[in-house]
């Protein structure tokens, strides 16, 4: 596959100079300084894979077919659209979850002069894309549906946000309400639509295409998603920092994690009484209990098991797509997280 990276990297310093000089806002020096600085410190340090893969996706829908300039630079803008729709969820599920470090850096409100200003640095990166979309997609027939789309997967994103955060509240700590299906409920809303669903719709759209006629595509994306996030789950205890760019906080924070949730399907009374009693403390002796707990039961290999047997199951969904242009899609993207170790 032709690999966009630097192209995509180039673009970023195309959108980023855009806002640095927006109009619409009498700049200073050092507000100019700072909206640098929080751009390259929040936006382009990931993984990429959600923003590469509008380009790749769109790519593969075209099916051998040459993109023109104009073509790739516009993949790449909505692909970046994307990253910052991340880096504004990222800022802020940082601050929430009192989390250390992301992307191997400490959290953006961390950073000592940062703090709460986060939260509105937040709220403006959320505040470029409807800049980035109006300046070149204004003209497109497809604009209403694109502004339509971040909207609504925005709103899915914040909801999933919210049962994540409202399932944990202190005082109401009760392991008993978590399931498999409470669990599958926030992934899906809290990751699987922005992180999966989204950029394939967006190469979707740019091709000219309805989105209403692709349902199937959005169900086996969802799926894909949420098996994204139980790799999260797992990598969030099981993953190397270093690897993974971030230090764990599901215990401490009592999430409703897929490691928790299945230690409760396997434990004994004796280890369920111990998981109610541990689960959520902010303690290293209490967290590493929990952490030997998961490995008395096994976790890494059930873990294991649901990783192959997703996967199987994810290929078989897709297999029974009618347009092999769009099984390439979902197969690469597929590809992209099989057991993914960051
Ligand atoms: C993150 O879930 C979801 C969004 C929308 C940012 P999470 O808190 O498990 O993510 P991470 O492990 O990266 O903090
Ligand atoms: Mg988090
Ligand atoms: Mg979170
Ligand atoms: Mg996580």
């Amino acid at each position: 596959m032709t690999d966009f990276k630097p192209k995509f990297l180039e673009v970023y310093s195309v959108l980023k100079s855009d806002l640095l000089n927006d109009s619409a806002f009498d700049f200073t020096q050092d507000s100019r300084q700072w909206l640098d600085k929080m751009l390259d410190y929040n936006v382009p340090g990931g993984k990429l894979n959600r923003g590469l893969s509008v380009i790749d996706s769109y790519k593969l829908l075209k099916e051998g077919k040459e993109l023109t300039d104009d073509e790739v630079f516009l993949a790449c803008a909505l692909g970046w659209c994307i990253e910052w729709l991340q880096a504004y969820f990222l800022v802020l599920d940082d601050i929430m979850d009192n989390s250390q470090t992301r992307r191997g850096q400490p959290c953006w409100y961390k950073i000592p002069k940062v703090g709460m200003i986060a939260v509105n640095d937040g709220v403006l990166l959320r505040n470029h894309i409807p800049r980035i979309l109006k300046k070149y997609f204004r003209s497109k027939a497809y604009y209403v549906d694109l502004i339509d789309l971040f909207n609504e997967v925005e709103f899915q994103t914040a909801s999933g946000q919210m049962i994540d955060l409202i399932t944990t509240l202190v005082g109401e700590k009760d392991l008993s309400k978590y399931s498999l299906s409470i669990h599958r409920r926030i992934v899906q809303y809290k990751t699987a639509y922005y992180s999966f669903y989204l950029p394939v719709a967006c190469a979707l759209l740019m091709i000219g295409e309805n989105l209403d006629d692709h349902v199937n595509v959005k169900e086996i994306l969802i799926e894909m998603g949420t098996y994204f996030q139980v790799q999260d789950d797992y990598l969030d205890c099981f993953g190397a920092p270093e690897v993974i760019g971030k230090i764990g906080t599901d215990i401490e924070d009592f999430k409703c994690s897929w490691l928790v949730v299945k230690a409760l399907e396997l434990s004994n009374d004796e280890q369920k009484k111990f998981l109610y009693e541990s689960y959520g403390k902010e303690d290293h002796a209490s967290v590493s209990k929990v952490k030997e707990l998961y490995r008395t039961l096994k976790l890494e290999d059930v873990f294991a098991d649901y990783e192959s047997k997703s996967y199987e199951k994810l290929i078989k969904f897709i297999e029974a797509h009618p347009s092999k242009a769009v099984q390439e899609v979902l197969k690469s993207f597929l590809g992209k997280i099989y057991k993914r170790k960051k």
